[in-house]
């Protein structure tokens, strides 16, 4: 199967698993449809998003951005997002995205765009979305 639910239109995180109660689904977080995914860390947290997907034949690559508004980190702070794949027993196949974002680096062009070509994969993945932040927020 495709990702479900993978840009949030659902309303919800229909399809995916997530930690903490930091995050949401939300209008204010769409970059295409109606809705998107929202991190609003209150403090030291952190927050894993996944889903397990079967690539075979469906994908030739995984697509999706973020975003880190200017205002979510303060006080020198940072926010590291790590965008990987793993198989089903949580082994690492691949570090899709990897960076850690503060006051004086944050993304010029308000959305980043993640690509990643899974065209030699099959079989099942686990997609993870981590996010660790000292004190920030991102979407
Ligand atoms: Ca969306």
């Amino acid at each position: 199967m495709a990702i479900i639910n993978g840009g949030f239109e659902d309303g919800d995180f229909t399809g995916w698993t997530h930690s903490s109660d930091n995050w949401q689904v939300t209008t204010d977080a769409a970059r295409s449809g109606t809705y998107g995914a929202q991190a609003t860390p209150e403090g030291y947290d952190t927050w894993s998003l996944y889903q397990t997907i079967d690539i075979t034949g469906y994908n030739t690559s995984l697509d999706g951005y973020f975003n880190i508004p200017s205002y979510t980190i303060s006080n020198n702070g940072y926010i590291e997002i790590t965008i990987s794949l793993y198989t089903t027993d949580w082994s690492l196949i691949a570090t899709i995205f990897s960076d850690v974002y503060t006051e004086s680096n944050l993304p010029e062009e308000g959305w980043v765009h993640i690509n990643y070509d899974t065209s030699l994969l099959s079989g099942e993945v686990i997609l993870r979305i981590y996010i660790h932040s000292t004190d920030g927020g991102a979407y």
